[in-house]
C-alpha cells in the first residue's frame, strides 16, 4: 500500500468529505509500514475495504414543532465495519452534522472499539437536527420520527446506537421507547439507557472517567502525579463534566470549561459546588456557560476556546472535532502544557498533532483516551444479554482495567527508538491489526 495514493483516490471519489479524509489520512500514514509487512493484506485490497463503510443509510426526518410548523431534517446511519462484532457507535444531533462528519466518526469508532478488547464493530449516526432551544416534546417527536425510519436497520446483535453530541439520557430514552414499540421487543438495542430500563451504572460517567484513568497511566510513564495539576477542559457536556468530576476527586484543578459560545477561566480551579452548578445548568436548565461566569464573577471569553487564555499543565479537549489548531497547540506548549488527553473525537488538527509529537509531550488521541464510553456501552450490552446488572464498583473496576489495557497496547505498538511513546501510532496499529486479521479470516465481503 502506498498511503498517499490510497488517500488521493479517496479524495477523488469523495471530494466533499474533508473530515473523513482527515481521519483516514491520520490512520493510514501510521499503519503503512505494518500493513506492508503483511503482503497478504494488499493482495486482498484490505485497505480500501477498511476505509469505505460497509453501508450508509440516509433518510428524511419530518416532525412538527410546538407551533404546528413542519420541519424536515436529514437522518443517517453509517455502518462502517462489523468484522469483530455488531456495529456499535453513538448518534449525534447537531446542526453541523453531515456525511463527512459521520463517516469520520464511524471510521474512528472501528479502531476505537477494536482497542477496547470487547467485541464491537464500528458505526455512527445522527442528524442535522439541533436539540438546542427545542422543547422536551419537540425533542421527543423528533426522536420518534428518527427511529420510525432507522429501527429496521438496528438491533441487539446487528447495530447498537448510543449517545454523542446532543444525544444524552433524555434522547436515548425517547429513541429506545420508539424502537421498543416498533420492533415489539425489549432488548438492549441502545446503550446509555436509564438505570430503570437496562442502563448500566457508570455509563454516563464512563467517557470522562476513562479519559482521566488513561491520563493517569500516561503520567505514570513519566513518574508524575495528577494532584495539584491545572487542567484546561473544553466543553461542558457529558464528557467534560464527568472528566471534571473525576479530576476534582483526585485533587487536580479544573481551570476552564466552555461551550460553543465561549469559555470560562478560573485560575484557582472550580470547586465541587461550582461543578454541581454546571451539571444543573447543562442538564436541567439547559443554559450557557456564560451564566456560570455571571454567577461566580470569573473571567469569560466570548466566542473563544480555552487554549490561548489559560495557564495549564494538562489539556483535555472534550467538545468537538478540530477545536485545537496549530496555533492553539503552540500556545499550549509555550504555556507549559505537558499532556493532552482527548475526550472529544479528533479535536486536534493534523498540524496540532505534529506540534504535540514534535514537542514530545504526552499526547493521547481520542480513539484511545475516550474509549471508556463505548467500553462501558459494551459492558451494558453484556449485562443486557445476561439480564442482570453489575454494581457501580464492578463496572468502574472493569473500566479501569480496560483503560489500562488500551494504554498497554499503545505502549507496545507506539514506543519509538528514543523511548518516546507515540500514542497515535500505538493506537492506530493496535486497533488496525485486530480488525485486519478478522477481515482476512472472513474472506472478501
Ligand atoms: P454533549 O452534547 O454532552 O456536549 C458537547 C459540548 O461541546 C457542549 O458543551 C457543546 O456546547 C460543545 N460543543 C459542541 N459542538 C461544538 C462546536 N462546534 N464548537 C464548540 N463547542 C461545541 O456531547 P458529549 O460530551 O457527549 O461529546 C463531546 C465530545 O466527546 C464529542 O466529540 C463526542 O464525539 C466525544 N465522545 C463522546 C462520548 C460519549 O459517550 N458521549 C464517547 C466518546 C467521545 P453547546 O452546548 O454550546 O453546543
Ligand atoms: O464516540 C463514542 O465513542 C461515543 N459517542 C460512544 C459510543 C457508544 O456506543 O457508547
Amino acid at each position: 500500500m502506498n498511503a498517499v495514493a490510497v488517500i488521493d483516490e479517496l479524495k477523488r471519489r469523495f471530494p466533499n468529505e474533508p473530515e473523513y479524509i482527515q481521519a483516514v489520512e491520520e490512520v493510514l500514514t501510521t499503519i503503512e509500514d505494518v500493513y506492508n509487512e503483511n503482503p497478504e493484506f494488499d493482495r486482498y485490497n484490505l485497505i480500501e475495504r477498511l476505509c469505505i463503510p460497509d453501508r450508509i443509510f440516509a433518510f428524511r426526518v419530518s416532525w412538527v414543532d410546538d407551533k404546528g410548523k413542519v420541519h424536515n431534517n436529514m437522518g443517517y446511519r453509517v455502518q462502517h465495519n462489523n468484522a469483530i462484532g455488531p456495529y456499535k457507535g453513538g448518534i449525534r444531533f447537531h446542526s453541523s452534522v453531515n456525511l463527512s462528519i459521520l463517516k469520520f466518526l464511524a471510521f474512528e469508532q472501528t479502531f476505537k472499539n477494536s482497542l477496547t478488547t470487547l467485541a464491537m464493530g464500528g458505526a455512527k449516526g445522527g442528524s442535522d437536527f439541533s436539540p438546542r432551544g427545542k422543547s422536551d416534546m419537540e425533542v421527543m417527536r423528533f426522536c420518534q420520527a428518527f427511529i420510525q425510519e432507522l429501527w429496521r436497520q438496528i438491533g441487539p446483535d446487528t447495530d447498537v446506537p448510543a449517545g454523542d453530541i446532543g444525544v444524552g439520557g433524555r434522547e436515548v430514552g425517547y429513541m429506545f421507547g420508539e424502537y421498543k414499540k416498533m420492533a415489539r421487543e425489549f432488548t438492549g438495542t441502545f446503550t446509555g439507557k436509564g438505570i430503570e430500563f437496562g442502563g448500566s451504572l457508570i455509563r454516563p460517567e464512563a467517557t470522562g472517567y476513562g479519559n482521566v484513568y488513561f491520563l493517569l497511566e500516561m503520567l505514570k510513564t513519566r513518574g508524575l502525579d495528577i494532584e495539584g495539576k491545572r487542567v484546561a477542559i473544553s466543553g461542558s457536556g457529558n464528557v467534560a463534566t464527568y472528566t471534571a468530576q473525576k479530576l476534582l476527586q483526585l485533587g487536580a484543578k479544573v481551570v476552564s470549561m466552555s461551550d460553543s459560545d465561549g469559555s470560562i477561566y478560573v485560575p484557582d480551579g472550580i470547586t465541587s459546588e461550582q461543578l454541581d452548578y454546571i451539571f444543573k445548568l447543562k442538564n436541567i436548565y439547559r443554559g450557557r456557560i456564560r451564566e456560570f461566569a455571571e454567577e461566580y464573577g470569573c473571567q469569560y471569553f466570548e466566542g473563544e476556546r480555552p487554549w490561548h487564555h489559560v495557564a495549564c499543565d494538562i489539556a483535555m479537549p472534550s467538545a468537538t472535532q478540530n477545536e485545537i489548531d496549530g496555533d492553539d497547540a503552540r500556545a499550549l506548549i509555550a504555556n507549559g502544557c505537558i499532556a493532552v488527553s482527548e475526550g472529544a473525537n479528533m479535536p486536534s488538527t493534523p498540524e496540532a498533532i505534529r506540534e504535540f509529537l514534535k514537542a514530545h509531550i504526552l499526547y493521547a488521541p481520542g480513539k484511545a483516551a475516550n474509549a471508556g464510553g463505548v467500553s462501558v456501552s459494551g459492558l451494558e450490552m453484556a449485562q443486557n444479554s445476561q439480564k442482570l446488572s453489575w454494581s457501580a464498583e464492578e463496572v468502574d473496576r472493569k473500566l479501569k482495567e480496560i483503560m489500562s489495557e488500551i494504554h498497554k497496547q499503545c505502549v507496545k505498538y507506539g514506543t519509538e527508538s528514543d523511548g518516546y511513546i507515540n500514542y497515535v501510532k500505538g493506537a492506530n496499529v493496535a486497533g488496525f491489526m485486530k480488525v485486519a486479521r478478522a477481515m482476512m479470516a472472513q474472506g472478501i465481503l
